[in-house]
């Protein structure tokens, strides 16, 4: 497996984008994150932006029809090593997304729900990047302030403690259907801990096996 077409799964919070941004530092692979795109429409108005703004504040899951076709779109730029974080969500995007690519890894991440619940109170963004922050796991240098542009962070709208709730309540009762999915297919593999640093121990070997370093 030299290129990989890839999954990032795990609950909100349980540290895909963390890990997805340790694996594009030292993989040649493209980071795809459903959320970082809502979110960049959000603060940029566009129509689809307002279309999904009601139910990324909410914590409920944007309709599957246009997350599929958001995904397909964006998927037309990319040939190389990808992979895909917080797509697909449901069984009926996961089926959508094999009608059209053949995925080759599913990396599962496991995080304990009361550790993610209070990782989620103090985590900050800079949206126009999507980098993340965390305080006390990855300050930034400048408290308030992103590392590289100096811009303001903020918090995001659904990391408010009701919305973290239903978000992994969400998660909770979709999840099953999408792991069994992709364990029958044999690319499933499932790294569990209680930090991301746990995690990456464990993972970063894993990958150096099938994928050349940068
Ligand atoms: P997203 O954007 O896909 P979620 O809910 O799946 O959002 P989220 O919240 O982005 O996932 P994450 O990426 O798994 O979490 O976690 P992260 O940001 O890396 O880490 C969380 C925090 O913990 C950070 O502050 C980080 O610094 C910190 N951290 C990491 N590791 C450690 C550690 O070891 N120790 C400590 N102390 N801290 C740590 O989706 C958002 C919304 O968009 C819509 C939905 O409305 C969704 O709710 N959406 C979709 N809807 C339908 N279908 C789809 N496919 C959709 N995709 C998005
Ligand atoms: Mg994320």
């Amino acid at each position: 497996m030299n290129r990989i077409k890839g999954i990032i799964l795990g609950a909100p919070g349980s540290g895909k984008g963390t890990i997805s941004d340790r694996i594009i530092h030292n993989f040649n692979i493209k980071h795809i994150s459903s959320g970082d795109i809502l979110r960049s429409n959000i603060s940029n108005k566009t129509e689809l932006g307002k279309t999904v703004s009601c139910y990324v504040a909410a914590g409920k899951l944007v309709p599957d029809e246009i997350m599929n076709r958001l995904i397909q779109n964006e998927m037309k730029n990319h040939i190389e090593s990808w992979l895909l974080d917080g797509y697909p969500r449901t069984i009926t995007q996961a089926v959508k997304l094999v009608e059209n690519v053949e995925i080759n890894l599913v990396i599962n991440l496991i995080v304990p729900f009361n550790i993610i619940i209070d990782r989620l109170k103090n985590r900050w963004i800079h949206e126009p990047s999507g980098r993340i922050y965390n305080i006390g796991f990855n300050n930034p240098k400048v408290p308030g302030l992103d590392d590289i542009t100096q811009e303001k962070l903020v918090q995001r709208e659904d990391d408010k403690p009701s919305v973290v709730q239903e978000r992994l309540k969400t998660y909770s009762s979709t999840v099953k259907p999408i792991i069994e999915f992709f364990k029958s297919k044999d690319i499933l593999e499932t790294f569990e801990g209680k930090s991301s640093d746990e995690i990456w121990g464990k993972l970063y070997p894993f990958l150096c096996k099938y994928i050349e370093k940068k």
